[in-house]
């Protein structure tokens, strides 16, 4: 099979605390569990002839090393940092340095809540945000995720010479 033949993987990372969805705070976060998004996320794959891998991690270093290992295998990357959004220069350190295209992705619109939520850290390594969307911020992300990938490197602008 030619290389330009092979599937596109994506890597789907879910972090901190994540595990518990579904089990408590379901006023926040709601009542889907982490296994109800990644099959939502499985069959949005399918539809859009791409593959995902999972990866949840509470450990900050465990995240750090999939991301930075992540080229090898992927070629995009959509996260939800969880509370490691606003704290991890490690992650965004990580999500620059890999040099894949990520789109990160959050349940609740953290605009609207606790100020110290306000702020991404994360974010400006990544090319896109979804936030507040519940369930479909991954599936929405997703989608958004396999066009980025899809997209054409956009052409070097040729030099004009000086006349
Ligand atoms: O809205 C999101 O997706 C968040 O990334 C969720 C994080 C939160 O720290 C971010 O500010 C926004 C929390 C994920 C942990 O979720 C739990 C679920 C059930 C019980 C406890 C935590």
């Amino acid at each position: 099979m030619k290389p330009s033949q092979r599937k596109i993987k994506l890597l789907v990372v879910h972090g901190p605390n994540l595990q518990l969805l579904g089990r408590r705070e379901v006023s926040v976060y709601g009542k889907s569990t982490l296994k109800d998004i990644n099959t939502d996320l499985v069959r949005e794959a399918a539809a859009l002839n791409v593959e995902v891998d999972f990866f949840q991690s509470n450990h900050e270093g465990e995240l750090v090393d999939k991301i930075g290992t992540a080229a090898d295998a992927y070629a995009g990357i959509l996260i939800n940092p969880a509370a490691y959004t606003h704290t991890s220069i490690a992650i965004r350190d990580a999500l620059l340095g890999c040099g894949l295209p990520a789109v990160e992705v959050h349940l609740s619109n953290i605009y609207q809540r606790e100020e110290f939520r306000h702020k991404s850290l994360t974010a400006p390594a990544c090319r896109a945000q979804i936030a507040g969307f519940g369930r479909d911020s991954y599936r929405l992300g997703l989608t958004g995720l396999a066009r980025i990938v899809r997209q054409p490197a956009s052409p070097v602008r040729k030099k004009r010479r000086k006349i």
